[in-house]
Order: structure tokens, then sequence, then C-alpha cells
């Protein structure tokens, strides 16, 4: 009957949620959100190089402009669901289910989204992504979370010449949206979700503008050469946006929807990084992106505190100075004073400030140390179990996220709030 909802919020007031705003609430009031969510982007490429040459030099100037929020420490927290659970996490500050896509498992629930928050504000939202509507079940789920409009396959021109792989290539994506955009009531929240930059990776020869990797692995040589052109792209949609005027009017955020080099490939991402991939590592390459880019700010800077794709909703929210009452979510503003010191994943494991919990061990974040072993970890008495407590923690707040999907929770507290 919903009576879990008093526990859960007591649980998040207490450990999620600080009261104190951040300085930069209300920063980009009635701008428009352009979210451009990038197909595969790992944090591993920014600022790094291949033979000599920057992989990604537009989003490395980027995030050095005054005018930009970069998080070098973000994690995707996503599960079976890929890119949806990414939207799943952005639009509702709640996490993806232990197994399944929420999108196709839960679609009819009732959420209170980012979508549907703005709306109430006066925001139009929309989403313009080149691939079949029902991928994913979003045609539906998107209605569901308050989107006014899809722009899927159909509203785009898509040849044999424009189109690679999955579908649409990135540029004519983003240059065949501008009409939409110039167009759209404001303001606007778009979501753009980009497709070149999807395994397997295919790119055409006329688009490769660095050169492939050379390894075992077909999946990270290709990589560097796709993810490339999508920071070409980027770069250009910028240009697009300057050019008709909306560029000022909108704050543009920019961030990596997950993992594109599974495990599989460690062989040659260690050979590219030129270290051993042990299981902190690996929890290391789950960092995605995170661009906050105001025009017309200028307090611009690289924050290094851990996050994940389950802050996006309260930091965006904070920033356009919306402070909805009817809000439930278990992640933090990430520009506000902050509360919640871990980032957790679906399966247990976690970063927080100290450490990384990952594959049964306990490490320090710090120096990549292994501080314990798993049974360490489940024993609660021993004076060194650093990650036993968190894990403790994390566990509770999965179960509590869980709880609000499986039990369709938001039909009470929507009720409550009215
Ligand atoms: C498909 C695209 C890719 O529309 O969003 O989804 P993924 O395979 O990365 O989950």
């Amino acid at each position: 009957d919903g009576n879990e909802l008093t526990e859960i919020k007591d649980y998040i007031n207490e450990n999620v949620k600080s009261n104190e705003q951040s300085d930069l609430f209300g920063i980009a009031k009635g701008k428009n959100v352009i979210f451009i969510s990038v197909e595969s982007f790992q944090s591993f490429v920014i600022n790094n190089e291949l033979y000599g040459e920057e992989v990604t030099p537009f989003l490395n100037e980027l995030i050095k402009e005054d005018s930009s929020l970069y998080f070098e420490n973000f994690y995707n927290q996503v599960a079976q669901g890929r890119t949806s659970d990414s939207e799943f996490l952005v639009e509702n500050s709640l996490y993806p289910l232990p197994s399944g896509a929420v999108f196709f498992t839960n679609a009819q629930n009732e959420y209170n989204a980012m979508p549907e928050i703005l709306g109430d504000y006066g925001y139009y939202s929309s989403v313009l992504h080149a691939n079949n509507k029902s991928f994913w079940n979003r045609d539906i789920m998107y209605k569901n979370l308050g989107y006014d409009y899809f722009y899927g396959e159909e509203a785009f021109e898509v040849t044999e010449e424009n189109s690679i792989g999955w579908g649409l290539k990135d540029k004519p994506l983003f240059e065949q949206s501008m009409k939409y955009l110039q167009s759209m009531e404001q303001p606007f929240y778009t979501k753009f979700i980009t497709l070149t930059n999807h395994f397997p990776f295919e790119l055409d020869e006329e688009d490769a503008t660095i050169e492939r990797y050379d390894s075992n692995s077909n999946t990270l040589n290709n990589y560097f050469q796709t993810i490339r052109y999508t920071d070409e792209a980027i770069k250009q949609f910028f240009d697009q946006l300057k050019a008709s005027g909306l560029y000022e009017d909108s704050i543009i955020v920019i961030m990596g929807d997950h993992f594109g080099i599974s495990e599989n490939h460690n062989q040659a991402m260690s050979q590219y990084l030129g270290k051993e991939i042990t299981p902190y590592e690996q929890t290391q390459l789950q960092r995605v992106p995170f661009i906050i880019n105001i025009p017309g700010y200028d307090g611009g800077k690289v924050i290094s505190d851990i996050a994940g794709q389950i802050d996006v909703k309260p930091t965006l929210l904070n920033l356009l100075g919306i402070q909805p009452q009817n809000n439930l979510g278990f992640g933090i503003d990430l520009l506000g004073k902050q509360k919640e010191d871990f980032v957790a994943f679906r399966n247990g494991e976690f970063v927080s400030d100290d450490y990384v919990y990952s594959s049964g061990t306990c490490y320090d974040r710090q120096t990549g140390e292994a501080l314990e072993s798993q049974s360490d970890v489940s024993t609660q008495e021993k004076p060194s179990n650093v990650c036993g407590p968190i894990k403790k923690q994390v566990e509770k707040e999965l179960s509590y996220s869980d709880e609000i999907i499986y039990g369709d929770l938001f039909r009470f507290y929507n009720f409550e709030n009215k």
C-alpha cells in the first residue's frame, strides 16, 4: 500500500540528500537543455593519444573552456539494459534492475521523470535518435516518462551513403536535426542518442581521420576511429548551434552511456594503456565522460569528486533552478554540498571516496592497492574491514530502488504529493 515509502524517504533524507543549495543553483534558469548521450563513450580516450595524435581533440578543448564543467571521475552504472539503463538512470535518478531492462519490464509504471518535471516548468521535451522507435521499447517508455515527441528513424533521411553499422551516421544526425531544433518551442529539453560509435565500431574509410590501433582486438583497433568521428560530429554540431543562435540560449550536456570495450579485450587494452587491467582498473574503465557546457559561464573547472549517472537529474534540475517537491531518487546535486559518498554499481560493487570494491576485493582508490579479500569484506568485526559497511549500504540502497520499481511505488508517492 505504499507504506514502504516512508522508510525509503527517511533513508534518502538521512543518507543521500544534502539540504544545502549549490552556488550554481538556477544559473541556467530557463535555458534549453541539449543532452547528447554518446554511444559507448569511455573516459580513457579523453586527453589521451594514439600514435602521437589526440583521440578526441574537440572534446579535450571543450572541457578546458571556462564555460565547461568536466567530471573526470564519473561512472556509468548500467546493467543489462545498456543504453536504455543509462537513460533510465538519467531521467529518474533510480537504479536499473538487477536483471532485464526496466524499459521493457516496467514501462507502465508511474514515474516522476525529468521530461515530466521540466514539462511542468514550461519545457518542451523530445528525443532525436535515428533508430527504430521500438528498440528498447522506447516508444512506449518515452511517453510514460513524459516526453512530448520522439524523432526516430523516419524523421531522418537515411541513405546508403549517410549510414553505417547501426544506421545514420552522427554527422548527418546532427545536421538534419538543426531544422527540428530551430522550429522547436523554447525552452526545450532535447536528448540526442548517437549511433556511430557502437560495437563493432565500423566506419567508412573516407570518414576515418585517425589511424586504427594495432593490437589483437579489432574492436579496440576500430574504436579510436569511430570515437574520433563522433568527436568531429559534436564539434560540427557546436558550430551549427552557434551559427543558428541557439547556442547562447542553451546548456549542452555530453555524457557517455556505457563501456564500449568489454573485458574480453583486456589484453589489447592493457597494451594500449601500458598497465595490467586488474579488477581495480576494470572498475576505473567504467568511467564515462560527463561534461556540462554553460555558454556565458566563466567558472569552468575539472571536478574530481566521484559521481555517477544517478546524479545527473538532481544536478541538471539544480542548474535550471528547479526544486520539485515531488522528488524521490538516489542521486545528489554534484555541484552542491555533497552527502552520499559512493557510486554504486548494479552488481553491488562500488567506488567510494577512498575505496574501490571490485571482484570481491577492496582496493585503495588512490593507489589501486588491494586491501582485503572477499572473505574479509563480509566479516564485519575486522578493523581492517573498510569496504564492508559501505557494501552493506550499497546493497540496501539498491534494494530500495528495486522496491520502488517492482512495487510501482510512485503511484502512491505522486498521489500523496499532489
Ligand atoms: C540503439 C542504441 C544502442 O538504439 O541506443 O543501444 P545499446 O546496444 O548500446 O544498448
